[in-house]
């Protein structure tokens, strides 16, 4: 049998580990956290989150936070659970006006079953694992979204390509499941996905030029955003827009099923910082850390500032 090694954000963790802390996070804070079934995955893991709450005020804005959709991107899991550490333990006043002000549903790893392999077998493993009929493995599951899924764009509809779309919209269960609990949140506010290393901050929609009615809100957030990360190591992201103008064109990502099936109002992906995937040097994981934390905080002060 073998011990749980004690979490923390020197090292990388696999699935069981980082969901025991999960669960010792809410067994320390249990008026304010519980662990919440986000969805399930093709080899009967659970998407478990957590779901933090101030227990004496009513209705607050939810924030949905994903991350871990893509395998190999190790650097987004340990960065969101750093988050969970600082959101429920700091006596910061800016991180105690998160945890009294907001509900959160926070998922750092929606692609368990993912991940596990990246870890155990092929560290460049993106997808899911399950088994198409030519014998492959997998769909990209920020390309299995039910919204303008057909299109394909930045993906495939070979079942051996890393950026396969699945057979159907939704035909991953990881997708479905999760996307039916979001679908349930009351009140949702902000949904905020995290993938690694193009170091930039992601609008809806992807596929296309368009904008938003609200797309100048996102890009006045998001740059101000961004400026509450410069501060705290002095790292620049090369800026906001939608991914077919600053990255690529693509389709069938969560982000954009969840603004244009749930209108919530403010929605962002985050390309985390540079270096080779997955090996953002566990050292540096804090520093990461640190950055994104300040950067939800600075997103809810400013969106606020615009009447969010
Ligand atoms: N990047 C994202 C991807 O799925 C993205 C970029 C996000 C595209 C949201 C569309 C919608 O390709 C990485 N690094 O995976
Ligand atoms: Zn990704």
């Amino acid at each position: 049998s073998r011990r749980t090694k004690e979490f923390g954000w020197s090292a990388y963790y696999d699935v069981d580990d980082m969901y025991a802390y999960l669960r010792n996070m809410s067994a320390r804070y249990p008026a304010w956290a519980a662990p919440v079934v986000g969805g399930r995955s093709y080899e009967g893991r659970e998407i478990l989150g957590l779901r933090v709450r101030n227990p004496g005020a009513a209705r607050q804005p939810a924030i949905f936070i994903e991350s871990g959709i893509h395998a190999e991107e190790w650097i987004t899991s340990a960065t969101i659970t750093y988050f969970i550490n600082e959101l429920l333990t700091s006596n910061d006043p800016n991180m105690t006006a998160l945890r009294d002000n907001f509900d959160w549903h926070i998922f750092p790893l929606v692609n368990p079953d993912g991940y596990h392999y990246s870890m155990s077998n092929d560290v460049m493993w993106r997808k899911t694992r399950s088994r198409s009929p030519n014998g492959c493995f997998g769909a990209d599951p920020n390309r299995n979204w039910d919204y303008k899924w057909d299109l394909a764009l930045n993906a495939s509809s070979d079942p051996c390509d890393n950026r396969y779309t699945g057979s159907q919209p939704f035909s991953e269960v990881e997708t479905r499941t999760l996307a039916s609990y979001i679908t349930a949140v009351e009140n949702l506010q902000a949904y905020l996905a995290f993938h690694s290393n193009a170091q930039m901050l992601l609008v809806p929609y992807s596929d296309s030029k368009e904008h938003l009615d609200n797309y100048h809100d996102l890009i006045q957030v998001g740059k101000a955003t961004l400026e509450y990360g410069r501060r705290v190591n002095g790292e620049k992201y090369d800026g906001v827009g939608t991914a077919a103008e600053m990255l690529y064109p693509a389709s069938g990502g969560s982000m954009d099923w969840v603004r244009h099936t749930l209108r919530t109002p403010l929605v962002y992906t985050w390309e985390l910082r540079g270096w080779a995937l997955p090996c953002w040097p566990a050292a540096r994981i804090p520093e990461q850390g640190d950055e994104v934390t300040q950067m939800i905080h600075g997103l809810t002060v400013e969106a606020r500032k615009l009447g969010y």
